[in-house]
Protein backbone atom coordinates (compact mmCIF):
# COMPACT_ATOMS: atom_id res chain seq x y z
CA UNK A 1 0.00 0.00 0.00
CA UNK A 2 1.62 3.59 -0.94
CA UNK A 3 0.66 5.85 1.42
CA UNK A 4 -1.25 8.83 -0.09
CA UNK A 5 1.00 11.59 0.96
CA UNK A 6 4.23 10.17 -0.31
CA UNK A 7 2.23 10.00 -3.46
CA UNK A 8 1.23 12.97 -3.61
CA UNK A 9 4.65 14.32 -2.94
CA UNK A 10 5.62 12.37 -5.75
CA UNK A 11 3.55 13.62 -8.18
CA UNK A 12 4.13 17.01 -7.32
CA UNK A 13 8.14 16.14 -7.60
CA UNK A 14 7.46 14.41 -11.38
CA UNK A 15 5.26 18.05 -12.40
CA UNK A 16 7.98 20.36 -11.42
CA UNK A 17 10.55 18.54 -13.84
CA UNK A 18 8.00 18.45 -16.47
CA UNK A 19 7.23 22.31 -16.09
CA UNK A 20 3.38 21.68 -15.41
CA UNK A 21 2.92 24.54 -13.06
CA UNK A 22 -0.41 25.19 -11.15
CA UNK A 23 -0.94 28.22 -12.94
CA UNK A 24 0.33 26.72 -16.49
CA UNK A 25 -2.22 24.17 -16.23
CA UNK A 26 -5.04 26.77 -14.77
CA UNK A 27 -4.79 28.45 -18.02
CA UNK A 28 -7.46 26.72 -19.60
CA UNK A 29 -11.22 27.85 -20.34
CA UNK A 30 -13.09 25.64 -18.45
CA UNK A 31 -10.86 26.57 -15.51
CA UNK A 32 -10.03 22.70 -15.31
CA UNK A 33 -6.52 21.73 -15.72
CA UNK A 34 -4.85 20.45 -18.71
CA UNK A 35 -3.50 17.58 -16.92
CA UNK A 36 -6.02 14.70 -15.64
CA UNK A 37 -5.44 13.71 -11.62
CA UNK A 38 -6.65 10.73 -12.09
CA UNK A 39 -8.31 7.84 -14.68
CA UNK A 40 -10.46 5.35 -13.23
CA UNK A 41 -11.85 2.52 -13.80
CA UNK A 42 -16.21 1.78 -14.08
CA UNK A 43 -16.28 -1.29 -11.24
CA UNK A 44 -17.21 -3.71 -14.79
CA UNK A 45 -13.83 -2.03 -16.65
CA UNK A 46 -15.96 -0.90 -19.21
CA UNK A 47 -15.54 2.51 -18.79
CA UNK A 48 -12.90 4.95 -17.91
CA UNK A 49 -13.29 8.40 -16.00
CA UNK A 50 -10.55 11.06 -16.83
CA UNK A 51 -10.76 12.85 -13.47
CA UNK A 52 -9.58 16.63 -13.22
CA UNK A 53 -10.87 19.23 -10.56
CA UNK A 54 -11.38 22.86 -10.27
CA UNK A 55 -10.50 25.37 -8.79
CA UNK A 56 -7.80 23.57 -7.17
CA UNK A 57 -6.23 20.08 -7.94
CA UNK A 58 -6.31 17.55 -5.85
CA UNK A 59 -9.37 19.54 -4.56
CA UNK A 60 -8.96 21.55 -1.09
CA UNK A 61 -11.85 22.14 1.80
CA UNK A 62 -14.55 23.94 0.73
CA UNK A 63 -17.05 24.07 -2.40
CA UNK A 64 -15.27 22.21 -5.46
CA UNK A 65 -16.25 21.30 -9.38
CA UNK A 66 -14.99 17.74 -10.78
CA UNK A 67 -14.90 17.58 -14.45
CA UNK A 68 -15.32 14.01 -15.53
CA UNK A 69 -14.70 12.78 -18.94
CA UNK A 70 -16.12 9.67 -19.67
CA UNK A 71 -15.03 7.19 -22.73
CA UNK A 72 -15.66 3.34 -23.86
CA UNK A 73 -12.76 1.20 -21.83
CA UNK A 74 -12.68 -1.18 -24.99
CA UNK A 75 -12.85 1.64 -28.03
CA UNK A 76 -12.38 4.83 -26.60
CA UNK A 77 -14.94 6.75 -27.75
CA UNK A 78 -16.52 9.43 -26.05
CA UNK A 79 -19.61 8.38 -23.81
CA UNK A 80 -22.41 10.82 -23.79
CA UNK A 81 -25.78 10.67 -23.25
CA UNK A 82 -24.81 9.05 -19.40
CA UNK A 83 -26.92 9.79 -16.46
CA UNK A 84 -24.73 10.60 -13.63
CA UNK A 85 -25.32 11.34 -9.97
CA UNK A 86 -22.39 12.12 -7.46
CA UNK A 87 -22.49 11.32 -3.64
CA UNK A 88 -19.87 12.93 -1.28
CA UNK A 89 -18.99 10.45 0.94
CA UNK A 90 -16.72 10.39 4.13
CA UNK A 91 -15.90 6.80 4.67
CA UNK A 92 -13.99 7.10 7.68
CA UNK A 93 -16.93 8.91 9.32
CA UNK A 94 -19.77 7.57 8.19
CA UNK A 95 -21.44 11.09 6.55
CA UNK A 96 -21.75 12.78 3.48
CA UNK A 97 -22.12 16.72 2.48
CA UNK A 98 -24.88 18.58 3.52
CA UNK A 99 -24.77 19.97 -0.37
CA UNK A 100 -26.06 17.56 -3.13
CA UNK A 101 -23.72 18.02 -6.17
CA UNK A 102 -25.23 18.87 -9.43
CA UNK A 103 -24.07 17.16 -12.56
CA UNK A 104 -24.07 18.74 -16.33
CA UNK A 105 -23.78 16.91 -19.57
CA UNK A 106 -21.16 18.81 -21.83
CA UNK A 107 -20.13 17.30 -25.21
CA UNK A 108 -18.10 14.82 -26.16
CA UNK A 109 -18.40 12.30 -23.29
CA UNK A 110 -17.59 15.68 -20.85
CA UNK A 111 -19.62 15.72 -17.35
CA UNK A 112 -19.33 18.42 -14.65
CA UNK A 113 -19.85 18.22 -11.11
CA UNK A 114 -20.74 21.48 -9.36
CA UNK A 115 -20.90 21.76 -5.63
CA UNK A 116 -19.21 19.10 -4.40
CA UNK A 117 -18.96 20.78 -1.31
CA UNK A 118 -15.93 18.80 1.27
CA UNK A 119 -15.98 20.51 4.33
CA UNK A 120 -13.46 18.87 6.77
CA UNK A 121 -9.81 17.50 6.29
CA UNK A 122 -9.66 13.92 5.53
CA UNK A 123 -10.43 11.54 3.51
CA UNK A 124 -13.73 11.64 1.09
CA UNK A 125 -14.89 9.70 -1.85
CA UNK A 126 -16.81 10.70 -4.72
CA UNK A 127 -19.16 8.19 -5.70
CA UNK A 128 -20.98 8.28 -8.94
CA UNK A 129 -23.72 6.07 -10.36
CA UNK A 130 -23.62 6.17 -14.18
CA UNK A 131 -26.65 4.98 -15.91
CA UNK A 132 -26.72 4.60 -20.10
CA UNK A 133 -26.81 1.76 -22.11
CA UNK A 134 -25.90 -0.02 -18.82
CA UNK A 135 -25.29 0.96 -14.94
CA UNK A 136 -22.13 1.47 -13.62
CA UNK A 137 -20.67 2.62 -10.39
CA UNK A 138 -16.87 4.55 -9.94
CA UNK A 139 -15.24 5.90 -6.90
CA UNK A 140 -12.63 8.72 -6.73
CA UNK A 141 -11.10 9.14 -3.40
CA UNK A 142 -9.67 12.54 -2.58
CA UNK A 143 -7.11 13.69 0.82
CA UNK A 144 -8.16 16.71 1.89
CA UNK A 145 -6.04 18.69 3.54
CU1 LIG B 1 -16.00 13.84 8.53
Amino acid sequence: VIDPKTMLAAICIAASFTGCSGSEADSSATGFPEHALTTLESDDGTLLFDVRTSPSQPPSRGSNNVQLRVRDAATGAPKEGLSISAVPWMPAMGHGSSVQPSVTSLSDGVYEISNVYLFMPGRWEIRAEVTGDTSHHAVMTFDVL
